[in-house]
């Protein structure tokens, strides 16, 4: 309850951040897109989003948070796209967000007034998203998919029914999970079942997306595996906008 009153007085008071994560082209290394992760200043320290983003789902403030962070985020990747920057925005739902009064209404207006277009955003959802609620879930993705908007499942071969959600949404692109990133070059198991989610994702004419890459030995894997897009501490860390900006290829 507590946490409840900090995290309202957090909202009025502006005391989110977002961070983006660089996702690169694992051939060029060039910045496809990046990824928002909002950060909490509490009295000068940052707050691990796992402590606060299950009680704002809980108290429904989730709601008015992540409309913040849609706005904010297509703001800013809209300024650096005005300088011929072809970068996307990857955006994390939560699925009280999803399903609470015009989504998709927002999201369309949050594009229309950022001058965003909606093929530069993609949208990520878990699978545990579509167990309560599934069908209301699943057609305002759908509906959002309509308007040209991309769709990603992030932590893909985590969830029990990964399998059944490639089915069920029409996606663009998955996000592979890093428990798996993580065994390349160590675990043959981990390496089969990360070679075999690329080839799935291949096959299904998906992007498929290596999250949590922090050693070189697993990038040199990826890239003998086919996998063309990466994301992880070795390539990049979450950075402030600032940092973004330094980002920006020269000549631009
Ligand atoms: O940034 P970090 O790795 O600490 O993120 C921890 C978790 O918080 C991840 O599961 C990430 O998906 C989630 N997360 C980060 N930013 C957002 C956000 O803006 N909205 C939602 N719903 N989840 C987020
Ligand atoms: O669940 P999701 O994939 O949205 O989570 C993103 C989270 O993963 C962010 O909090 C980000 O800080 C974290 N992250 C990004 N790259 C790495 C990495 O290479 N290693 C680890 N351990 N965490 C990472
Ligand atoms: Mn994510
Ligand atoms: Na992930």
């Amino acid at each position: 309850l507590e946490l409840a009153a900090d995290l309202q007085r957090a909202l009025l008071e502006n005391q989110f951040a977002i961070e983006y994560q660089p996702v690169v082209d694992l051939a060029t290394s060039r910045v496809t897109a990046v990824e928002a992760l909002v950060r909490w200043w509490k009295d000068g320290a940052s707050v691990p989003p796992e402590q606060f983003l299950g009680p704002a789902e809980d108290t429904g403030l989730i709601v008015p948070l992540s409309e913040w962070i849609l706005r904010e985020a297509c703001r800013e990747v809209a300024a650096w796209r005005a300088s011929s920057w072809e970068i996307g925005l990857s955006l994390n739902l939560s699925a009280r967000q999803i399903t609470a009064p015009r989504f998709v209404e927002t999201v369309e207006s949050a594009l229309t007034e950022s001058g965003l277009p909606p093929s530069a955003l993609t949208l990520e959802v878990i699978e545990e998203m579509l167990v309560e609620d599934a069908e209301e879930v699943v057609t305002r993705l759908s509906e959002l998919r309509g308007l040209g908007i991309r769709l990603a499942i992030d932590d893909f071969g985590t969830g029990y029914a990964s399998l059944a959600f490639l089915r069920q949404l029409p996606v663009d692109m998955i996000k592979i999970d890093p428990s798996f990133v993580s065994g390349l070059g160590r675990d043959e198991t981990l390496s089969l079942l990360t070679r075999t989610i690329v080839r799935l994702g291949r096959d299904l004419g998906l992007i498929v997306v290596a999250e949590g890459i922090e050693r070189p030995e697993q990038l040199e894997a990826l890239r003998e595996m086919g996998c063309t897009r990466g994301q992880g501490y070795l390539v990049a860390r979450p950075m402030g906008p600032r940092g973004v900006d330094s980002l920006m290829p020269a000549g631009l």
